[in-house]
């Protein structure tokens, strides 16, 4: 069966041109023609009209497990082609051997969920902050006041990783053995995603080093450390994993250019992903409704038996926006705030209460002003950041 790749396409030839100039460039053809280009590894163009092109790339044009190579096929060399002014890949039908190539998920929301002890609610998580700036003993501060307000996660920014003002063992070992004592005093199990981000050379050895010091989760910038460094930690590390998209907007903010976020994230599945930040359906960043909706169902619908991916819901969220992106995203999800709890007028233990209030009324369907009549914490946030 052949991989099929939907692209958007802006151009001023015709689109059976520009559809078969794609084909060529990312098969076997070139600009001119040469000997033997005609051979059965030549793409072929499915479907060429207004805007909208499909071709289908033969599945033997691939090698099996080797994500960066598949890219180079389906989003290579097509985005610089001069013939074409715009290029975006919308999706991509990828054929059951490619997908069963990889192992998915080691880890996956069920996994995760055991875990926790949680199965029959969102998991609300908190990014530590400020993000940079504390010593491991002020984020480990954060991190169990977090917990302590019963947050099921908590999370270093994307910019945080081995820098001299906060060594990742020493904050490692100093958030650990904060979250132990949360749990010995309140029962309260919780993940740290630690940012183990860093180059090919270093990230497994990094990775397990922090499992070795206590890490629950480890954490990784997909786009800036690459799908195969995704995919050599799943397989490797012995805990979920926790995938930040930072950078994507330069794939995916350009809705006539790029990569569409749902091709991101079926990757980030084969490439073994936990938890995915797909967007928010209301926070501060850019965002599409309907990209969201393909994410979701592309991380937890049935896929050629891969486990299924918690999409993380982030980026500007407080109490008042929880059940926006609770009603998008469902119940198998991350919902996710950093200054919406640590920015809090009660301080962080106060503002996780408060995340997990407005969660609590969304599994009550009950609405948020009422639910804060007797939660004094939802109360005050509504009240600070509005309704
Ligand atoms: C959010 C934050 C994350 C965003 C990124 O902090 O630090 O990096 O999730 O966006 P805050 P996205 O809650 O204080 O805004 O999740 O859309 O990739
Ligand atoms: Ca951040």
């Amino acid at each position: 069966m052949d991989l099929v790749a939907k692209y958007h396409v802006e151009t001023d030839l015709p689109i059976q041109k520009a559809a078969e100039a794609i084909a060529a460039e990312q098969s076997t053809g070139t600009w001119t023609e040469v000997r033997g280009a005609d051979n059965p590894l030549a793409a072929r163009v499915i479907r060429a009209e207004g805007d909208l092109v499909e071709i289908g790339f033969p599945v033997e044009l691939f090698e099996p497990g080797n994500i960066p190579q598949y890219l180079s096929v389906i989003a290579g060399n097509l985005f610089g082609l001069g013939s074409l002014k715009k290029v975006r890949l919308l999706d991509v039908d990828f054929p059951e051997s490619l997908v069963r190539a990889h192992r998915g998920p080691m880890f996956g929301i069920e996994d995760a969920r055991k875990i926790l002890d949680v199965f029959d609610r969102p998991l609300v998580g908190t990014i530590v902050k400020p993000k940079v700036g504390l010593d491991p003993a002020g984020t480990a501060e954060v991190a169990a006041a977090a917990v302590r307000g019963g947050l099921d996660l908590v999370k270093d920014d994307e910019t945080l990783t081995n820098q001299s003002f906060c060594p990742m063992v020493e904050r490692v070992e100093a958030v650990m053995s904060a979250l132990d004592r949360a749990e010995k005093d309140t029962g309260k199990k919780a993940f740290y995603a630690v940012n183990v981000t860093t180059g090919a050379d270093q990230i497994l050895e990094r990775a397990e080093k922090a499992v070795d010091h206590g890490a629950n989760m480890v954490m990784v910038d997909v786009l800036t450390a690459g799908f195969s460094a995704l995919e050599v930690l799943s397989r490797n590390v012995k805990v979920p994993v926790h995938v930040h998209r930072t950078m994507h907007g330069a794939m995916t903010r350009d809705k006539g250019h790029g990569i569409s976020m749902v091709v991101i994230a079926k990757l980030v599945r084969m490439a073994g992903g936990t938890n995915l930040h797909t967007g928010s359906y209301l926070g501060k960043m850019a965002r599409e409704i309907e990209e969201n909706d393909l994410c979701r169902d592309a991380l937890r619908n049935e896929w050629h038996g891969l486990k299924r991916v918690f999409p993380v819901a982030s980026g500007g969220i407080y109490p008042a926006t929880v059940h926006a992106n609770l009603d998008g995203y469902g119940i198998d999800c991350i919902v996710q705030a950093g200054g919406g709890v640590h920015g809090h007028p009660g301080g962080t233990t106060a503002g996780a209460r408060a995340m997990v209030q407005a969660a609590e009324a969304w599994m009550k369907r009950v609405p948020l002003s009422e639910y804060a009549e007797d939660h004094k914490e939802l109360e005050t946030a509504l009240k600070f950041w509005g309704s």
